[in-house]
């Protein structure tokens, strides 16, 4: 298995910036990089990191998304003087030249193929590319919104054509919809394209009928775009991981992709001047922490927006130190979904014939709600904005604490006989650990076999939970069901409840694989710093590695679906998490 983290980074795609005024533009400047990349040094995070040079994507890589006509006409930008930039810029949306940008989008395009290439050859497990110009808007013929090439798009297709990927997911995590990265591989089963963004019914740029909910990509396509747009400002952490819980990670685990590739965009987090969203950097430790176990660990982060520089500083370390392996903390306030939001049921109302089917038909709300209030009175929302917009560039929020791995990572309980795992503190089992050192084991690990099908696993959250228990009918139960459970259930309810201990017992005669129980393990690693005491036969998931990949997994069983929806039903006025519909008012 891969080990480390590859920092793809060079001080070069600092140097271009806007030349003239434009108030649409001037945010995105060089010191979203340097004030980045400083963090990551001061932070120590850097230096743990291995450093992996960019270089220029050449013309066959740029053309597998671009046309050349559009690659030709962008090469001649670094000869034109300012006016010809000036008139050249007007021919696209939301975006500037500057003689340099040509040789700075050729290094991010080359830099996010340094780190695929890292990681395909298993040069490291997963990395980070810090670049600029950003690039999911950048269409085939096009630059838009700061875009100039499509540095994720051209990596998924380089990362098929080179390594043969069957399965390529790109997660966009930018406010803004990527829609050049959705017009790019609409109609491409082999690559999933996930995007939340600001959509305000289309009253945010870029103002697309096609971000919406009901875009789901076509012909061999169909079923591959997700969208899930925001239709208010102000979303907050847990709106995010519900979604993560009940519509992407379900539709990953699904998928089952060979490669992750994030447009990690920043201007989804606190404090920024686009997005006007509430979510706290530390969110993006648990949104990188859920994808880690996806495609065996490899996981490419690449830079897209962010443009209050202290809030995107601080996600950028939360990003790489979560990829490092360091434990998430605790996420702060996790209030439950906005009611303001789109109700993820949504997008599996469309695209559930090619996904799990989360939620039951009954749950399911009239589809015209998106449109609907597109024609609002937008003076007066206007003025209302701009003094918001104050304000949220003025949010305060406080530092994501320090994060401080366990001295011992993971302690291990087994008879004297059998050998310790490497990386593992070995116990007798006649020995206690010592109670005042507590605090310094994260885990402590036993051996058992384990019994865990999706009916086991509901009674015991029902027990737990002090709600009626629901018996099943027996034997049913298998991997899709069990990981449905573990996704819409466990996990959002692992973070809401906020165990300072989870235990897991491993039963005899379970039809589970020893890969699910890694995956189980690795999902329920993610709050705070509980104390994991965890029974199991194998330590290498609490140790941070990657689980195994399950493959591309099927429909979860209709009465484990049942099942599963009615004790969310039960559980969900108690634990907002599982308040997967909202109000649409
Ligand atoms: C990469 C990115 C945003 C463009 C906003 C234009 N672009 N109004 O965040
Ligand atoms: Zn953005």
């Amino acid at each position: 298995m891969a080990a480390g983290t590859a920092l793809i980074y060079d001080e070069e795609m600092t140097k271009y910036k806007l030349l003239w005024v434009d108030p649409a533009c001037k945010i995105e400047a060089p010191e979203r990089l340097t004030v980045s990349h400083e963090a990551l040094v001061r932070s120590g995070l850097a230096d743990r990191c291995v450093s992996i040079p960019v270089r220029e994507a050449t013309d066959e890589d740029i053309l597998l998304v671009h046309s050349e006509e559009y690659l030709e006409a962008v090469k001649k930008t670094p000869y034109m003087t300012l006016e010809d930039l000036k008139e050249f810029t007007l021919h696209y949306g939301d975006v500037y030249f500057h003689p340099n940008i040509y040789h700075c989008a050729k290094l991010a395009a080359g830099a996010t193929l340094q780190l695929v290439d890292s990681v395909m050859m298993a040069k490291v497990r997963n990395g980070m590319a810090l670049v600029r110009p950003p690039g999911h808007h950048s269409m085939r013929s096009a630059a838009n919104g700061f875009c100039v090439f499509n540095n994720v798009a051209i990596a998924a297709q380089y990362a098929k054509q080179k390594y043969g990927l069957k399965r390529v997911l790109i997660v966009d995590w930018d406010v803004h919809h990527g829609q050049g990265v959705q017009y790019c591989f609409e109609d491409d089963p082999s690559v999933l394209y996930f995007s939340w963004h600001r959509y305000e019914h289309q009253k945010f740029w870029p103002n697309l009928r096609e971000s919406d909910f009901d875009s789901v990509g076509k012909e061999k396509g169909a079923g591959f775009t997700i969208n899930v747009p925001w239709n208010d400002v102000r979303m907050q952490n847990s709106d995010y991981l519900s979604v993560f819980c009940h519509v992407l990670l379900p539709v990953a685990y699904e998928f089952s992709p060979d490669l992750v590739l994030v447009s990690a965009g920043f201007d989804s987090a606190i404090g920024d001047p686009e997005g006007e969203m509430c979510a706290t950097p530390d969110i993006f430790a648990h949104l990188t922490h859920l994808l880690m176990n996806l495609a065996g660990g490899k996981v490419c982060a690449v830079l897209e927006g962010g443009y209050n520089l202290t809030s995107l500083a601080q996600s950028v370390c939360q990003t790489v130190q979560t990829l490092l392996g360091e434990p998430a903390p605790r996420p702060a306030n996790l209030e439950g979904p906005c009611k303001r939001s789109v109700s993820p049921s949504i997008t599996l109302y469309i695209v559930r014939k090619k996904v799990l089917l989360l939620f039951s038909p009954a749950d399911l709300p009239a589809c015209d709600i998106s449109t609907k209030r597109i024609k609002l009175a937008e003076e007066e929302e206007n003025m209302d904005k701009q003094e918001e917009k104050k304000s949220t560039e003025e949010n305060v929020w406080s530092q994501p604490p320090k994060r401080i791995s366990p001295l011992i990572r993971t302690a291990v309980l087994l008879p004297d006989d059998v050998p310790c795992p490497d990386g593992c503190q070995h116990f007798s089992s006649s020995q206690d650990p010592d109670p005042h050192n507590k605090q310094r084991y994260g885990t402590v690990v036993g051996n058992a076999s384990f019994y865990l099908p999706v009916s086991t696993l509901i009674k015991f959250i029902s027990y737990l939970f002090r709600k009626s228990v629901f018996v099943l009918p027996q034997g049913c139960g298998d991997m899709s069901g069990f990981m449905h459970a573990v996704l819409g259930l466990l996990l959002p309810l692992g973070y809401e409840y906020d165990p300072s201990l989870v235990l897991l017992v491993q039963m005899p005669d379970s039809g589970l694989s020893d890969s699910v129980w890694q995956h189980l393990i690795g999902l329920l690693q993610v709050s705070g710093n509980p104390s994991h005491f965890l029974i199991m036969p194998t330590a290498s998931s609490l140790l941070g590695e990657a689980a195994p990949s399950l493959g591309q997994l099927h429909a979860p069983l209709p009465e484990d679906v049942e099942a599963i929806e009615s004790l969310r039903h039960k559980l969900k006025a108690d634990w907002k998490l599982l308040q997967t519909t909202g109000e649409f008012a």
